[in-house]
Formats: C-alpha cells, sequence, structure tokens
C-alpha cells in the first residue's frame, strides 16, 4: 500500500520539508544523567501511568542515537524534529551541563553531515523537579528561568539549529497537566491551569527574544497543538457550546500570540480563576514569528449542557485510531483553513501528524496499513488547505518511533518505526516504508 499525492500537487515538490519528530523524555532514557524532572515524579506515583511504566529508558536513544540517525537518514527525510531535555543541559544552579550539550552537539553534527535539517524544540514538558518544587508553571520566575536557558543554549548550539521552538503544545503543558491533572504535575484547579499558561506564553515570548538574537538564522518559533471543536448537531445551542470549547481549548493558545489578547470567554470565568496578568505581558507575548508549528490529531464533537458551557460527547460508531482518538481528516483543513482567515500568520509548518494503531510485528514486520491510510488521508487534506491558499511549508510525522505514549506508557505506538522494549531492536513499519517512498518519489522538474 502506498502513500500517493496528484502530481501537479505542492507536496509533491522537493522544496516541500518532510520530516519525522519526537521528543527527549519519550525516547532518550539515560535517567541517571540528567535532573529528574515532574515526568519521572508522575511516573513513579501509583496510577498514572496506564501500564506503570516510566521514561528511566525509552527508546534508550541516549545510547542508540547513532543508529537511530541512520535509521532517520534511511527514511529519506529533509528533517527531524527533536526536543532538548532541559534538565540534561542546564544544572541546578543554573550552569551548562558539558556532558548534556556534548550530546545534543554531536547529535546535530551527525545530523549536519547527512544535510538532515534540525527543528529543535526547547520544551516539550519535561520541567526538571526542582522548579516544580518551587511552584513550576504557576510561579512566573519559572518564565525567566526558561528564558535563561533558551539564552545559553542558543548560545552555544548556534547554526547547527535549523529551527527553534520554544514550546511544544503548551495547551497539554497547562491544561493537561495542571487543570486536568491527566499530566504531570498532575494538579487540577482551573485557576492553576489557566495561570500556568499564561506563565509558558509569556516564557515562550522571553525566549523568543534570546533565539531572535542569539540564533537570527534559524526559523524561530512555537508549536501549538489544535483539536477542533465540532457541534454535535446543527442547532445554534450546540454551535454556541461548540465555539465556547473551541475559545477554551485552542483559542486561548494561539490568540494571545497574535491578537494581543485572550479570547472572550476568559471573562466568563470566575474572578478567582482568571490569571494574573501584569502590564507589558502581552507586549512579550506578541514577538513575531518565523513559523507557527501546528500539530493536528484528531477533533472533538461538544453539546449545549446548562449547567456546564460546554459538554464533549463521544460519538458511537465513527473510526477511530488505537488511542481513541477519532479518525476525520477534513477537520484537518478546516482548522487550517480557519487559523489562515482568524489570524496574520508566518508560514505554517505541520510539526505533528499521526496515529496510535495495533501494531502486530510478525515475521519481522509490520503491516500497519490502518496508519498508511491515515497519513493518506491527512496528506489529502494538507494538501486541500494549501491549494485553499494556506502557506504550509512542511510536514512531520509523529512519531519516528514507537516512544514512551505519556499517561499511555508503552501501550499506545505511534511510530514509523517498531521498538521491541525488550531487545530494543527497531523495525520500520510499512507505514515508514510508504513514507519513504513517497518522500523519495517527489519529483524534481519544478
Ligand atoms: C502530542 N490531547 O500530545 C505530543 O506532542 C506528543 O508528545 C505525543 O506523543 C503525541 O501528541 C501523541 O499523543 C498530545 O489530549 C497529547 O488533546 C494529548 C492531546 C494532544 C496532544
Amino acid at each position: 500500500m502506498k502513500i500517493s499525492l496528484p502530481e501537479a500537487s505542492r507536496l509533491n515538490q522537493k522544496e516541500f520539508t518532510y520530516g519525522v519528530a519526537t521528543a527527549s523524555f519519550q525516547i532518550e532514557g539515560g535517567y541517571d544523567s540528567r535532573l529528574p524532572c515532574i515526568w519521572d515524579t508522575f511516573c513513579s506515583t501509583q496510577g498514572k501511568i496506564r501500564d506503570g511504566s516510566d521514561g528511566k529508558s525509552a527508546c534508550e536513544h541516549l545510547k542508540l542515537w547513532k543508529e537511530d540517525i541512520e535509521l532517520i537518514d534511511s527514511l529519506n527525510v529533509d528533517a527531524y524534529r527533536l526536543s532538548l531535555s532541559w534538565g540534561r543541559v542546564i544544572n541546578q544552579d543554573g550552569s551548562v551541563n558539558s556532558e548534556g550539550i556534548d550530546f545534543y552537539i554531536q547529535l546535530l553534527d551527525a545530523l549536519k553531515r547527512k544535510k538532515i535539517k534540525a527543528f529543535v524544540t526547547l520544551y516539550h514538558w519535561d520541567l526538571p523537579q526542582h522548579i516544580e518544587d518551587n511552584g513550576g508553571w504557576l510561579n512566573r520566575e519559572t518564565a525567566f528561568l526558561f528564558q535563561d536557558y533558551a539564552d545559553k543554549v542558543s548560545q552555544i548550539l548556534g547554526d547547527r539549529v535549523y529551527s527553534y521552538a520554544t514550546l511544544n503544545e503548551p495547551f497539554c503543558s497547562s491544561y493537561l497537566g495542571y487543570e486536568a491533572g491527566i499530566h504531570a504535575p498532575g494538579l487540577a484547579q482551573v485557576s492553576y491551569g489557566r495561570q500556568a499558561a499564561h506563565h509558558l506564553l509569556l516564557a515562550h515570548g522571553l525566549a523568543m527574544q534570546v533565539l531572535q538574537k542569539n540564533a537570527p538564522h534559524s526559523l524561530n518559533g512555537i508549536v501549538l497543538n489544535f483539536t477542533p471543536c465540532y457541534p454535535v448537531s446543527d442547532s445554534l445551542q450546540d454551535k454556541k457550546a461548540a465555539a465556547l470549547a473551541d475559545e477554551y481549548f485552542n483559542q486561548w493558545y494561539i490568540k494571545p500570540l497574535f491578537d494581543g489578547r485572550y479570547p472572550d470567554i476568559m471573562g466568563s470565568l470566575e474572578d478567582k480563576d482568571k490569571p494574573v496578568i501584569l502590564a507589558g505581558d502581552m507586549d512579550i507575548l506578541t514577538q513575531p514569528l518565523d513559523f507557527l508549528g501546528v500539530n493536528f490529531y484528531t477533533r472533538n464533537r461538544y453539546q449545549h449542557c446548562p449547567e456546564q458551557r460546554f459538554k464533549e460527547i463521544t460519538m458511537p460508531d465513527v473510526p477511530r485510531t488505537d488511542i481513541g482518538w477519532e479518525i476525520y481528516p477534513q477537520a484537518f483543513t478546516d482548522l487550517l483553513i480557519s487559523l489562515d482567515k482568524s489570524y496574520q500568520l508566518p508560514p505554517i509548518y505541520i510539526t505533528e501528524n499521526g496515529a496510535a494503531m495495533d501494531d502486530k510485528l510478525i515475521a519481522q514486520s509490520v503491516n500497519d496499513l490502518d496508519r498508511v491510510q491515515y497519513y493518506q488521508g491527512h496528506l489529502e487534506a494538507l494538501d486541500k488547505a494549501i491549494e485553499a491558499g494556506v502557506n504550509i511549508q512542511g510536514y512531520f510525522a509523529w512519531s519516528l518511533m514507537d516512544n514512551f505514549e505519556w499517561a499511555e506508557g508503552y501501550l499506545k505506538r505511534f511510530g514509523l518505526v517498531y521498538v521491541d522494549y525488550n531487545t530494543q531492536v527497531r523495525t520500520i513499519k510499512a507505514s515508514g516504508l510508504a513514507y519513504r517512498d513517497f518522500i523519495t518519489a517527489r519529483h524534481t522538474d519544478n
């Protein structure tokens, strides 16, 4: 089974950037050579991770990185998106950990030799635990510690990095981590979630300032995730409910960056739940961006509900991935068009898209045709958005390989490459081969 798009599609041009993505905590292991982070603590708390696992070894990428770079190269991608572990490169006293930064320098140099562009995310959720012990993202000071971290690493890494993203998915860090309690650090209050979000976006703005100074030639920006909100029916009330959910879960994290204010739904929060915003903060948040990273997986459906503003409804009989997320590529097209209409955006990169499937390794191969189909459908959806005029420059599959899937532990597999966690043997799945062949077949005439 193949992935293919019409010959004339923008997605078939060499100039379009294709990559694969990972994140430090999900693949590195190497627990002993970094500071403990909030995910180590969360994993050691009973009942938080579905299979009781942790990220101490993960995919042993810290040891196997050379092999993994060969693997990435064998997929013929133009780019690799990775994240840095804050607690591997910065010591508790704020100084640089030379062994930690050396690991990334070697990795980035190896990518450079292979002409693979490095897209580096500075924060993909692994906050050093000592910072959480001082309040984490509820403490405004954390935003300045992040700026300092960004400053130090961007000075050292220099032009090895093609693109820096400040944060990955501030929605997940703040809402899932501080409001819903299902991600680290596992706190659950509206006021916490909203305050954490503001401090994360502040951290982003502060970091952008130093990145533009230290790495003016890199493409600097942020990665946001969107789960578009659809009504369960055509009724006006359900449509309103979906629009409110969209403000609360999606627009909350993008509107301040481009419009310098939070969505109107903030006005309906109780005063105790509203974030503290200091004078001048919005000027810091709205730094110009070189790119916007968009992560897309699925959509959600909402219904009007008298006691709440909106209620999420699980629809029966819709196609779903192994993690339970609805497969609905049209939402990808709709999302990109609506973002493009709503904001003055820089070029967009799709920094994550992919699916968890119930993979079976049989006779050293994984025949994940359902995942191939997911990619086919979503690349077609992306093509439609480009046709409609949205400026999209690249696409990253999530993920290079199976890895630690947060609260799901190792139970859910998102990789183009299968990982046997007993042996650490990697096997390229049918989807990985299809992705490689699709990238390789792009024509060069135009
Ligand atoms: C993203 N949601 O996480 C992350 O960037 C990856 O680290 C992760 O492995 C991948 O997607 C797959 O889950 C998300 O509930 C987790 O809306 C949860 C949500 C969205 C993104």
